[in-house]
C-alpha cells in the first residue's frame, strides 16, 4: 500500500514538531505548511529537514491554503496553526480570529473545494471551558471561555464540528488541555519556569517574574498527546475527544517541584508580578480523558512529576556553561 501523505499547519511550532516525528516513524510522507518570515528559522524541526517537505502557504489567505491542498493532495490534514498565546489575544483581538478562528474554515474550505475525502483534525483546546462550568471537564461540557483566545478556538471547534455534519466530511475536533515539553515556547509558564530555574542555577537571574500562582492546570506531554491526533483519524467516523490527564496542579506545584530539581526553594525566588496577572483568568482546569481511553485505546505516558524533570534537565543542558579546558 503506497504511504500515506499528511499536511501538517503549525509545522514550526510544539506539536508540529512531535506529530511530524510520529507520522514519519509510522512511514507517512509529511509536507509542512510554513509562512514566509524574512529570516528562516525552524529551530523544533531543524533535525527532521530532508525528512520532511516544506512548503509556503498562510492560514490568511484562502488561495494559498486551496492551492496547496490540490498540489498535495493529502490523505489527513492536521490543523495546528495558530496564535496560540492567550495574553497576545487581547493585544490582538482580532488577528487572533483571523487566524485561530477563520483559518479553521479556510483549512475546511480548501478540503470541502478538492476533496471531501481527506480527513481533517482541529486543534481545539481546553481554553474553550474556560470559567468551568463543572469538574471534570468532558465532551458534553458546556464552553464558557475567557480570552479572545478562547473565543476563537470555540468558532473552529464548532465550524468543525458543522463541516462534519453539513457535508459529511472527516473533520474530527480534539480538545487538548495543556501539554507541554521542552519545545515548548518560553512565554508558556511551565517553560519560563524550567527555563528560569536553570538560569537561576547558573547565576545568570536572580528572579523568576510570575504572575498567578494558584491557576490550576491539567499537565500532559507533547510527545503523547500527538499520537491522540492521530489515533483521532484513524476511526471509522469522526468525532470530538478530550485529551487529558485527569490530574490537576497549580503553577505554585510546577515551580516547587522545578526547583526542588535543582535543591533550590521557590518561595526565594519567585516573585508575583501584576504585569503577567490576566484580565480573565482561568483558574481551574481537569480534563475527564475516558471517551479516548475508550474508543481511541489513548492514555497518557509521563507523569507530571517527570514532565517536569524532563524540562527542567533539558534547560539545565541548553544553557550550561562551557567548562575551561
Ligand atoms: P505553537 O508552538 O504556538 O505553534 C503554532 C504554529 O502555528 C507555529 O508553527 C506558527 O508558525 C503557526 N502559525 C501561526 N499563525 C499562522 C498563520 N497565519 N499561517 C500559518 N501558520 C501559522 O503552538 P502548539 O503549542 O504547537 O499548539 C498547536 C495547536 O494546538 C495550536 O492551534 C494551539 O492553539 C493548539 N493547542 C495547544 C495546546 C498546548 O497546550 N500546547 C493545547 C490545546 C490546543 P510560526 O513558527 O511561523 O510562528
Ligand atoms: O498559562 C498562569 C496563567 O500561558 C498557564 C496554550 O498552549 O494551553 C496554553 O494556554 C497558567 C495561566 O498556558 C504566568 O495565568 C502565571 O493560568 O502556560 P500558559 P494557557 O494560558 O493555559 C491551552 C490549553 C492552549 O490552548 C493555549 O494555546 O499559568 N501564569 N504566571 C502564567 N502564564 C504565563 N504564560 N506567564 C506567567 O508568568
Amino acid at each position: 500500500m503506497a504511504a500515506k501523505t499528511a499536511l501538517i499547519t503549525g509545522i514550526t511550532g510544539q506539536d508540529g514538531s512531535y506529530l511530524a516525528e510520529f507520522l514519519l516513524d509510522r512511514g507517512y510522507r509529511v509536507v509542512g505548511m510554513t509562512r514566509r518570515t524574512s529570516t528562516e528559522v525552524h529551530e523544533r524541526i531543524e533535525h527532521l529537514m530532508g525528512a520532511i517537505e516544506i512548503v509556503s502557504g498562510d492560514l490568511l489567505d484562502q488561495s494559498s491554503m486551496t492551492g496547496l491542498v490540490a498540489e498535495i493532495r493529502p490523505d489527513e490534514i492536521y490543523n495546528l496553526a495558530a496564535q496560540s498565546f492567550v495574553p497576545t489575544s487581547w493585544h490582538q483581538p482580532v488577528l487572533t480570529g483571523e487566524f485561530t478562528a477563520l483559518g479553521v474554515t479556510r483549512v475546511l474550505e480548501s478540503v470541502r473545494s478538492v476533496d471531501k475525502k481527506i480527513r481533517f483534525y482541529q486543534a481545539s483546546s481546553s481554553e474553550m471551558f474556560g470559567k468551568v462550568v463543572e469538574t471534570p471537564q468532558n465532551e458534553k461540557t458546556p464552553f464558557y471561555p475567557r480570552s479572545p483566545y478562547g473565543v476563537a478556538k470555540v468558532y473552529g471547534h464548532w465550524i468543525t464540528v458543522n463541516y462534519r455534519e453539513s457535508y459529511g466530511m472527516y473533520a474530527a475536533s480534539g480538545i487538548l488541555f495543556n501539554h507541554e515539553s521542552s519545545r515548548r515556547g518560553k512565554e508558556f509558564v511551565t517553560r519560563k519556569i524550567s527555563d528560569g530555574v536553570a538560569r537561576i542555577k547558573y547565576g545568570l537571574l536572580d528572579k523568576l517574574r510570575l504572575g498567578n500562582l494558584d491557576a490550576r492546570r491539567d499537565w500532559g506531554y507533547a510527545g503523547d498527546y500527538v499520537r491522540a491526533m492521530w489515533l483521532m483519524l484513524q476511526q471509522p467516523q469522526a468525532d470530538d475527544y478530550v485529551i487529558a490527564t485527569g490530574r490537576t496542579h497549580s503553577v505554585r506545584d510546577f515551580c516547587r517541584l522545578a526547583f526542588e530539581n535543582v535543591g533550590l526553594d521557590y518561595r526565594q525566588y519567585v516573585v508575583e508580578d501584576a504585569r503577567f496577572v490576566r484580565p480573565a483568568e482561568v483558574d481551574l482546569l481537569t480534563g475527564d480523558p475516558s471517551k479516548a481511553r475508550r474508543i481511541l485505546g489513548w492514555e497518557p505516558e509521563t507523569r507530571f512529576e517527570d514532565l517536569v524533570e524532563m524540562m527542567v534537565r533539558a534547560d539545565l543542558d541548553r544553557l550550561r556553561p562551557p567548562t575551561r579546558a
